[in-house]
């Protein structure tokens, strides 16, 4: 079993897909063993995004990302990375396919619903940034 991270964003828990979105991963078979519903500031946001610091959209993709709460979290399923980024969809919700997370409840390139590690190292990294630091993860079983 592997591991992967999970951002619900600032634009979907602000229209209320939270439920919406944690139903449908637990339908395509991923168990949620980590879960919390926090603000991010500032300091948090550019530290998480570090490795896009010197993209033209950081500033606003920072902005953005503490604009309201999220919900971060950890899943576990075999493949889980790669899983889950098949199932969120591309980066850009217009170009995402049919039924994935990004063209369910997606708006833009920027506020696209959702964020999933990008490999096993990364997610390692993620879940270890907001979990695991006094906040117990769930027993995998
Ligand atoms: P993904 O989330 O699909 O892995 P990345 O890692 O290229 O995409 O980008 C990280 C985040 O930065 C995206 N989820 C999105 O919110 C934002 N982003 C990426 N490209 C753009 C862009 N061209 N304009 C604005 N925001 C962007």
């Amino acid at each position: 079993m592997d591991r992967t991270f999970i951002i619900i964003k600032p634009d979907a828990v602000e229209k209320q897909y939270t439920g919406k979105i944690l139903a449908h991963i637990e339908k395509e078979g991923f168990q949620i063993i980590g879960l919390r519903m926090l603000q991010l500031d500032r300091g948090m946001a550019e530290a998480f995004y570090a490795v896009h610091k010197e993209r033209p959209f950081f500033d606003s993709l920072v902005s953005f990302m503490i604009s309201a709460p999220v919900v971060v979290g950890a899943l576990l399923a075999p493949d889980a990375v790669s899983k889950w980024r098949n199932l969120i969809g591309a980066t850009d919700p217009a170009e995402a396919a049919d039924n994935t997370i990004r063209k369910l409840y997606a708006e833009s390139k920027e506020k696209n619903a959702v964020h999933g590690s990008d490999s096993d190292e990364t997610a390692k990294a993620e879940i270890a940034f907001f979990f695991e630091n006094g906040l117990a993860l769930r027993a995998e079983n």
